[in-house]
C-alpha cells in the first residue's frame, strides 16, 4: 500500500516536472501573440453559410435570391448595422435584365476612418465547369463560393455588435458578381468578358452608397471556406493594395494562421476587388482560395453542382474571421 501510494506521487511528480518544462520551453520558443479582437465563432459562422444553402441557388430574379436578400437584410438588422439596400436594374452579357441588390450594413456611422469588408452573395446560373455537360445550364448552391464569405461577414457583423472596434467598418454584400460569360458560350462572346463579371459592385463603385464614399481599406472575402485552403497574394491585391496585403497575411501570421495565408505571390482573380480598386479607388485585397490541384486554380468543385457544404470547413472559416477581425480591431 505504502509503494503503491509512493509510486503515485513520483509518477505525478515527473508529469508536473514535464508539464513546467514544456510550458518554459513553449514560452520562450514561440513569443506568443495576444489578439486584441473579440471571438469569431466558427460554428455561428458555418451555420450562416448553411442557411444562406438552403434558400437553393440564389439567382438573380428567382425567388430564392429575394427570399436570402431578405434574410441577410433581417440578420445585419439583428446584429445592429444600420442597413441600406441598393436596387439596380444591372444588363447582363446576354441581355437579360437583372434586379440586382446590393446589401450594406454600417458600424459606426459618425466615424470618418472607415474600413469596407465585403463578399458576392449570388449564386452562379451556370455549372459550366460541372464534369457533366447536361449539368452546364442548371444552377449551382454556392456553399463555398459566394454564401462562405457571407457567412463570414455576419458573424463579423454580430461581433462588432457586441464591442465596437475604433474605425467604422462597412460591410457590403454585392450582387451579380457570378453572372459572366458561361465557358459553354465563350464562341458567341468573343474577346474580352471580364467585364461581364461583378456587375454589382462595379454598379457600387461607380453609384456608392454614400456620394464620395472613402474608406482607408477593403478587404473581399471569396471561396473561404475550404478544408485546407490556401490564400496567396492575389496579383491585383498586391498590385493596388501591397502595404494591406502586408497587414492581412502578417497578422494572420501572427495569429498562426500562415496555414492558410501564405507567404507567397498568387495568379490575378476577375474579381470585385478590381471595380473597388480601379473605379472606387479604395486599396482593396482579394482573399480568395487557390488549389494548384484543380486544372482551373480553384477549389475542385468550383461552378459544379457539388459546391455544397461538403466544401465548407469550420476551422478554415474561423482563421480567415479571426484574422479579419484581429485587423479590424487593430486599426485605430
Ligand atoms: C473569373 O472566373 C473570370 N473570375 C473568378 C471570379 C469568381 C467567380 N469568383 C467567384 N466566382
Ligand atoms: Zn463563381
Amino acid at each position: 500500500m505504502a509503494i503503491r501510494k509512493i509510486l503515485i506521487s513520483a509518477s505525478a511528480l515527473v508529469f508536473i516536472a514535464c508539464a513546467c518544462g514544456n510550458k518554459t520551453n513553449e514560452a520562450t520558443v514561440t513569443q506568443q501573440y495576444e489578439k486584441v479582437s473579440p471571438d469569431f465563432n466558427a460554428d455561428s459562422a458555418y451555420l450562416y453559410v448553411d442557411k444562406q444553402v438552403a434558400f437553393g441557388p440564389r439567382v438573380p430574379n428567382t425567388a430564392e435570391h429575394v427570399a436570402c436578400g431578405d434574410y441577410l437584410v433581417n440578420e445585419l438588422k439583428r446584429f445592429g448595422a444600420e442597413v441600406q439596400e441598393q436596387k439596380a436594374e444591372l444588363t447582363a452579357y446576354n441581355g437579360t435584365k437583372l434586379n440586382a441588390r446590393n446589401i450594406i450594413g454600417s458600424y459606426g456611422l459618425d466615424k470618418k476612418n472607415r474600413v469596407l469588408l465585403f463578399a458576392h452573395w449570388d449564386s452562379r446560373p451556370y455549372s459550366d465547369h460541372d464534369p457533366n455537360p447536361d449539368n452546364y445550364r442548371k444552377p449551382l448552391l454556392g456553399a463555398n463560393d459566394g454564401a462562405s464569405g457571407v457567412g463570414v461577414l455576419l458573424e463579423i457583423a454580430r461581433v462588432l455588435q457586441t464591442q465596437a472596434p475604433e474605425v467604422g467598418v462597412d460591410i457590403i454584400f454585392f450582387d451579380a458578381e457570378d453572372y459572366g460569360v458561361p465557358v459553354f458560350e465563350k464562341e458567341n462572346y468573343p474577346g474580352d468578358t471580364d467585364e461581364t463579371w461583378c456587375l454589382g459592385s462595379r454598379y457600387w463603385s461607380k453609384n456608392p452608397h454614400v456620394p464620395n464614399y472613402k474608406a482607408r481599406f477593403g478587404i473581399l472575402l471569396d471561396m473561404v471556406g475550404r478544408e485546407n485552403a490556401a490564400f496567396y497574394k492575389e496579383y491585383h491585391s498586391v498590385k493596388y493594395a501591397a502595404n494591406i496585403v502586408e497587414k492581412v497575411w502578417g497578422t494572420a501570421g501572427r495569429l498562426n494562421h500562415g496555414k492558410y495565408f501564405i507567404g507567397k505571390n498568387g495568379g490575378g482573380v476577375t474579381d470585385d476587388h478590381i471595380p473597388v480598386n480601379e473605379i472606387r479607388r479604395i486599396p482593396s485585397v482579394d482573399i480568395i482560395d487557390y488549389d494548384p490541384d484543380s486544372d482551373n486554380g480553384f477549389f475542385h468543385s468550383w461552378h459544379t453542382q457539388k459546391d455544397d457544404m461538403s466544401n465548407i470547413n469550420k476551422e478554415t472559416l474561423g482563421a480567415v474571421g479571426q484574422t479579419i477581425l484581429e485587423v479590424v480591431y487593430k486599426e485605430k
